[in-house]
């Protein structure tokens, strides 16, 4: 393989110097300096691929980032994310100056003992972004030059891509590994769920879906075609106008807590904003009074946790549910799931692939950041127990209904990553079964006001933190200072933590009213400016 490195990695130079990290779901920065990343990754993914034995997925994609970035993610054999040891390799991998390169590579391949003799396959996805094509190309070129076999999904979302890579390491069980395959199990059984639910009108069915003008909306479209108008959706920003994530998206429309722009709403209509790779969704509505509710990946979470629980009991199954978050966690989700609903919850460090771990431990482990990336995981044992009852034939209708819905929704859920597509169709089956609007829904509980904000300072790694992210042990004084200012305030929480994408440090705040919220978060920001080595002027107060 010497020769076909060399000769290839030619093609693919890395700018001397130029240093990149794998951050929380892997490198994602301006495209013009990723194309060497790219065809690296192309190799480790072929490395990885002869380890596991099994086929490795590389996505091409900069999810919510602006239009100039591009990204990639590894995918592990059952559509995990790549393993933490991995991504050692891949950040030193990405670093290694071009002449070294071959002995970077013996070097993993000596670590990990890695037979070179053995196949390897990869498949390989990518988003709409104008650089996606070329980058996902350099991939191939890498996958190539080590010999590994490829199969180009072209565009697809990110996790469909995750399902192909699960499908195909356990030979069609999760499903088949083609886009037609994931559309028709998803829609089969979203068509399964919706015979629940009677008597709905076409102003109920329908739904307005954000595509963030990215890849969501010609997927959603596919699956659509197979929804025999069960789900009447209409998609904006569908990317044949507008800017990738410009001013539109599920992170936009959380953090900027307004709708998106590109589409007209009428008070009262169910709306739902996907992110640039559709493996986040929120949702929201405006109120007669023209106010705008967002919904969560709390509120998702509470929805879907509630749903599953009515089912176990009236299935009688005794299975374990927990409900995972992180520190964003609004502070009412937590304390309805826990009071009301008297499920289980933990909380993780943000980040997808901690909260995935973290549901692994339960029966059932319904997993969501606020920022509404999330899935919902079933043990083994726990997809048993539903298979078994749902073909049992000497039990009572109620049980029986409930078995099969459960059933049901296994097969909606894209269990390998949180999934846009396979959310919505599970949030749009669970309210035409309860029959429930989005405004009952979001009258579940009331969010606590809150503020997100960012400060800049010179080495943000000088903030260490603790128990899921929720205190800093680092720098000295600061933990205290934020304790004595959450106590002015009432129902008042607040965390400081580096971003794992940018270089900043994340600030959140919640209060009883949003004035308390801002003011809060600034005073917050103002201790990390001055005790951790702020940029620039001090941050200055909201109002
Ligand atoms: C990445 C993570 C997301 C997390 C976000 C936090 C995945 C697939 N994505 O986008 O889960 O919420 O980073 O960003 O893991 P931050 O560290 O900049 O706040
Ligand atoms: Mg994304």
């Amino acid at each position: 393989f010497k020769v076909s490195v060399l000769e290839k990695s030619s093609l693919h130079p890395k700018p001397a110097g130029l240093v990149l990290q794998y951050g929380t779901a892997g490198f994602r920065t301006n495209a013009k300096q990723l194309d060497h990343i790219m065809f690296r990754m192309g190799l480790l993914a072929t490395l990885r691929s002869r380890k596991t034995k099994a086929t490795i997925g590389v996505m091409v994609t900069a999810s919510h980032n602006p239009e100039e970035d591009n990204g990639v993610k590894l995918i592990d054999p059952m559509g995990e994310m790549l393993t933490a040891t991995w991504e050692d390799f891949a950040t030193q991998l990405a670093n290694t100056e071009q002449k070294e390169l071959l002995a970077a590579l013996k070097d993993i391949i000596n670590k990990e003992a890695i037979n070179m003799k053995l196949e390897a396959e990869v498949f390989v996805g990518k988003d709409t972004r104008s650089s996606s094509a070329s980058l996902s190309q350099a991939v191939l070129d890498g996958v190539h030059a080590l010999g590994g076999q490829s199969k180009d999904y072209g565009l697809v979302t990110t996790p469909q891509l995750h399902y192909m890579v699960c499908c195909q390491n356990s030979h069609g069980q999760y499903g088949e590994a083609t886009v037609e395959g994931y559309c028709s199990k998803l829609s089969q059984a979203f068509l399964a769920l919706s015979k629940n639910a009677s008597n709905r009108t076409d102003d109920q069915k329908h739904l307005f879906v954000d595509g963030a003008n990215g890849i969501g909306a010609p997927k959603l479209r596919e699956v659509e075609s197979h929804l025999k108008k069960q789900l009447q959706i209409s998609i904006f920003n569908d990317g044949s106008r507008g800017k990738l994530n410009h001013q539109c998206g599920a992170d936009f429309v959380k953090v900027q807590q307004k709708p998106p722009t590109g589409v007209e709403i009428s008070p009262g209509d169910r709306c739902c904003s996907f992110d640039g790779d559709a493996d986040r969704i929120v949702y929201y509505y405006t109120d007669s009074r023209g106010f705008f509710h967002l919904l969560d990946g709390d509120k998702i979470a509470t929805l879907i946790s509630t749903f599953l629980k009515e089912l176990l009991v009236q299935a009688g199954l005794d299975l374990k549910i927990a409900v995972v978050q992180t520190a964003y966690a609004n502070g009412s989700s937590t304390r309805y799931l826990e009071d009301t609903m008297k499920v289980i919850v933990r909380c993780t460090k943000t980040g997808v692939k901690h909260l995935h771990h973290a549901a692994q431990e339960f029966d059932i482990g319904v997993y969501f950041e606020a920022n509404g990336h999330g899935t919902v995981l079933f043990s083994k044992t726990a997809e048993e127990k539903v298979q078994l009852l749902a073909k049992s034939t000497n039990i009572n209708d109620e049980r029986k209904r409930a078995a099969l819905l459960l059933q049901n929704t296994v097969n909606v859920i894209n269990q390998t990553v949180g999934d846009a597509i396979s959310d919505m169709l599970l949030i749009e089956a669970i309210l035409a079964i309860k029959g429930m609007t989005v405004q009952q829904w979001d009258a579940i509980y009331s969010d606590l006001p809150n503020r997100q904000l960012k400060v800049t300072v010179s080495d943000r790694r000088v903030i260490e933190t603790t128990d899921a992210e929720r205190r800093a042990v680092s720098p000295a004084g600061l933990q205290e200072a934020i304790d004595g200012l959450v106590k002015k305030y009432k129902q008042a929480r607040s965390f400081v933590r580096p971003s794992g994408t940018e270089d900043v440090v994340r600030v959140y705040a919640e209060a009883d009213s949003q004035e308390s919220a801002d003011a809060l978060a600034h005073e917050v920001s103002l201790a990390v400016h001055r005790l951790a080595g702020g940029v620039g002027a001090e941050p200055k107060p909201l109002h």
